[in-house]
């Protein structure tokens, strides 16, 4: 059975509805989860209204900004676990960004700073958590990020985050190496193309979910529940013995040559 009864759970990447982190954290609380929530910080405090009124039906016993580009707000959210939670058992990693400009055209004309801003916020991130993680997953824990088919295989304007998630899934293999003998195991979900905020706002997406929907085994693209479920999965115990790895969750599309 899934059980994460008085596991402690720290979602990150909750913008709205459609988000797969949102997926994710209703999939951990239906498991028994203890749920906390960071949300991406901005002036007006527009997201921090949205996010905490989507996510209030799961009761978070935290909810806290973290924006992975400040070292401060990610150490405060680990001062916090210490202090509220005492320990952390469950992370997970669901967030990416890179100047829209850096996800159309050539890849050649990435500048240094896109390339830097999509490696910092999508990929070093990951280490930088999960090293605040370590500090408090003093009983072992699971780490979880989303990748996508497009750092192994070149998909077309997915560019400079192609790169960066690539950075993302080799960091997962030496995160695993790095925190395995304190139990903590650090694992990837690939995701099929699904709508969300990120995805809507990139030009082509509906005929990419049309691709998938012809040719993947599945003839389906996959939905948020699918992906937490599986993140459910490499949270729980029934994973015990899988760390460093990627799962695609992708109606099989990864498997097809032609
Ligand atoms: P989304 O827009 O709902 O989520 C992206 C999140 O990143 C948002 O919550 C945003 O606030 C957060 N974010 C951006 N910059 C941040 C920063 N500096 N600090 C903290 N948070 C920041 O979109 P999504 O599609 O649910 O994306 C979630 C993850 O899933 C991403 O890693 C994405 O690459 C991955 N993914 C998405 C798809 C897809 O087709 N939608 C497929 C495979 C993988
Ligand atoms: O990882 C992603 C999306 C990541 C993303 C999206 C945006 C759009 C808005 C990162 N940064 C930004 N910045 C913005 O300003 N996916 C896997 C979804 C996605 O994005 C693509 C895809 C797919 C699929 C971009 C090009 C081609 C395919």
């Amino acid at each position: 059975m899934l059980d994460l009864t008085g596991k402690n759970a720290l979602v990150t990447g909750i913008a709205n509805n459609k988000s797969i982190a949102w997926g994710i954290a209703q999939q951990l609380h239906a498991a028994g989860a203890n749920i906390g929530v960071t949300y991406l910080p901005d002036d007006k405090g527009r997201f921090e209204k949205k996010v905490g009124e989507l996510v209030a039906p799961l009761n978070p016993s935290l909810f806290l900004p973290c924006n992975v580009q400040d070292d401060a707000q990610v150490d405060q959210v680990f001062e916090t676990i210490q202090k509220d939670w005492g320990k952390l058992d469950i992370l997970i990693h669901c967030l990416a960004f890179a100047n829209r400009e850096d996800l159309t055209g050539d890849f050649s004309d990435t500048s240094r700073d896109g390339f830097n801003t999509a490696l910092d916020i999508s990929a070093y991130s990951l280490t930088r958590l999960a090293r605040g993680a370590k500090t408090v997953m003093t009983e072992g824990g699971a780490i979880v990020t989303l990748t996508y088919l497009g750092g192994v295989k070149v998909i077309p304007n997915y560019n400079v985050m192609g790169v960066a998630k690539s950075a993302l899934e080799m960091s997962v293999r030496y995160l695993a190496a790095d925190l395995g003998p304190s139990n903590i195991r650090v694992n990837a979900i690939s995701a099929g193309p699904i709508r969300t905020l990120a995805s809507s706002a990139v030009g082509g997406i509906l005929d990419m979910i049309h691709h998938v929907e012809a040719t993947a085994p599945l003839r389906r693209t996959v939905t948020q529940k699918e992906v937490g479920n599986a993140a459910a999965f490499l949270c729980s115990d029934l994973s015990s013995g899988i760390t460093g790895q990627v799962l695609y969750v992708d109606s099989g599309y990864e498997i097809m040559g032609m």
